[in-house]
């Protein structure tokens, strides 16, 4: 995939393909990537971009060492209505990066507060420089989180942080959040973006179509009862041994040799 094709490339989204995988970077230093429409109309076009196309198996979403992203854009919300809020497409921006299929990495370093933490955490693996903070601040400027902080954080590090972090603002360190399953791992500062690509560039590398299933499957453990859950990732399974890459992994397996995976 070269840049000519993807139209979603603007300056204040960058977006290339290495590879098998997809990077998006958002590219709004004076504003610490402050999330506005634009920028998610472009990361939305850059997801639907990498998903079309069969050549990228994983995409990484990173930010600057300085910031991931301090939250949506307070100046665009500062005078907002309940409708002009509430309307598409903006708020479809924000849920869709959670339907991507493909593996959604975040590179974080420095502020990922409100959207920015929630952003990331919309993603299935976060890798995080010493120097990232995590946090929903949103109290402090009269609202509550609104793109998934309350319901995901909450099942990532459990209620009572949670409610410390959306009731009275306070930011988690990288290591506070790697201790509380936050973030995958903490990386010095100069690698964050380097480590977040091997992770990716790892993941592509996996037979596509189970890559998929596996999150699909992880994502549903959230919200099924295991009972549910466990005839789900069954029928996922067995659903597998109709592809080119299961008879492939377990052939090489035999033969002693590495996969060549297809993705059929
Ligand atoms: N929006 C707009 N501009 C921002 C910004 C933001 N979120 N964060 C920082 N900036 C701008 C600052 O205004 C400043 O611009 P100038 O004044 O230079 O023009 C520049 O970035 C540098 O910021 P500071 O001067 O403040 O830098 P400091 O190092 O002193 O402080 C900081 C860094 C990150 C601690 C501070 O900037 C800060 O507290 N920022 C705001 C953090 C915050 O409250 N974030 C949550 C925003 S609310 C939804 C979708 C999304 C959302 C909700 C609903 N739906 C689909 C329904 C999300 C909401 C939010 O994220």
């Amino acid at each position: 995939m070269d840049r000519s094709q993807l139209a979603s490339n603007t300056k204040e989204l960058l977006v290339e393909a290495e590879g098998p995988v997809g990077v998006i970077t958002l590219n709004r230093p004076a504003a610490l990537n402050a999330l506005n429409h634009s920028i998610m109309e472009a990361m939305v076009e850059a997801l639907e971009d990498f998903e079309r196309a069969p050549s990228i198996r994983s995409i990484v979403i990173a930010g600057s060492a300085k910031a991931f992203a301090a939250g949506a854009d307070i100046k665009e919300m500062e005078k907002a209505t309940v409708a002009e809020m509430s309307r598409d497409p903006h708020l479809s921006r924000w849920d869709r990066v959670g339907k991507c299929p493909k593996p959604l990495i975040a590179a974080v370093s420095g502020f990922a507060l409100g959207g920015g933490c929630e952003l990331a955490m919309a993603c299935d693996l976060i890798v995080a420089s010493e120097t990232a903070v995590f946090g929903q601040p949103e109290i402090m400027i009269g609202v509550i989180p609104g793109a998934g902080g309350t319901q995901r954080l909450t099942r990532i590090v459990g209620k009572t942080l949670a409610m410390e972090m959306i009731l009275a603002g306070r930011r988690l360190s990288a290591r506070g959040a790697l201790a509380h399953g936050l973030v995958n791992r903490v990386v010095p500062v100069e690698s964050f973006l380097d480590e977040a690509k091997k992770l990716a560039h790892e993941i592509a590398a996996q037979p596509p179509i189970a890559v998929r299933m596996a999150k699909e499957a992880v994502l549903k453990a959230l919200d099924m009862d295991l009972d549910t859950g466990l005839a789900f990732e069954r029928k996922l399974f067995y659903s597998l041994f109709d592809t080119e890459d299961q008879k492939e992994g377990m052939r090489a397996f035999m033969e002693k040799r590495a996969a060549r995976f297809i993705g059929k």
